[in-house]
């Protein structure tokens, strides 16, 4: 079995991304969670990840660092982690890496706070543009897959669990969606794992 290492679950967006494929993909691990933000984090940190940075994933002799190279790790164990065809694959590894190099005025003008309701009266131009790109691929992914299932690509992959944190930041701070993006949405909050993941953070010292 592997650990996964991971952040405070209230604020750490990495860490929900591999964490939520795993457990989609059922895949059996061990987990650990350092609290972030206090004096002790780094050297906790350091202990497993040698970027210093989590989440991070030990699979024996294999150390894993970086969201997506262990969402890409998992999927080598589970090979529906991405789309079964060749083109959405592609589409979909798009999407996962835009949102793992991209959206940054996304990140900082709405910061993950699973526990909070935050309702957003002025967001910047920079925030809606972000918001705006992030919704168009959702809609293009609902209207193209939901033949195949509920999922951006029809069944689960690393593109949901790589969009989970937007999930629970659109709900903070109550960002209104059209309907095929709202209900991709209802259906990924609804998630068992998902709803595990919140009341975690609702629990969450710090
Ligand atoms: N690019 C990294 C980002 C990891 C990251 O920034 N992790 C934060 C928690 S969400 C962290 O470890 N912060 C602790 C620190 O910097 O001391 C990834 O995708 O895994």
């Amino acid at each position: 079995m592997f650990k996964l290492i991971i952040g405070s679950r209230n604020y750490s967006s990495w860490s929900l991304r591999p964490w939520l494929a795993a457990k989609q993909a059922g895949l059996p691990f061990e987990e650990i969670a350092i609290p972030l933000r206090q004096s002790t984090t780094k050297a906790e940190i350091l202990e497993y990840s040698p970027s210093g940075k989590l989440p991070c994933l030990i699979d024996g002799a294999t150390i894993v660092w970086e969201s997506l190279s262990i969402c890409e790790y998992l999927a080598e164990k589970v090979c529906k982690l991405w789309p079964f065809e060749r083109k959405a694959r592609a589409e979909a590894r798009s999407m996962a890496g835009e949102m793992y190099s991209g959206f940054a005025a996304l990140r900082q003008g709405m910061p993950l706070d699973v526990r909070a309701s935050l309702p957003f009266t002025e967001p910047s131009v920079e925030v809606k543009k972000d918001v705006a790109r992030i919704v168009s691929m959702w809609e293009d992914c609902r209207q193209r897959h939901s033949q195949e299932g509920p999922f951006l690509f029809g069944h689960f992959t690393n593109v949901d669990a790589m969009y989970a944190p937007v999930v629970f930041r659109f709900l903070t701070y109550h960002v209104e969606l059209p309907e095929a993006s709202r209900q991709w949405v209802e259906t990924m909050a609804a998630l068992p794992a998902m709803q595990e993941w919140r009341q975690a953070c609702v629990a969450e010292a710090a």
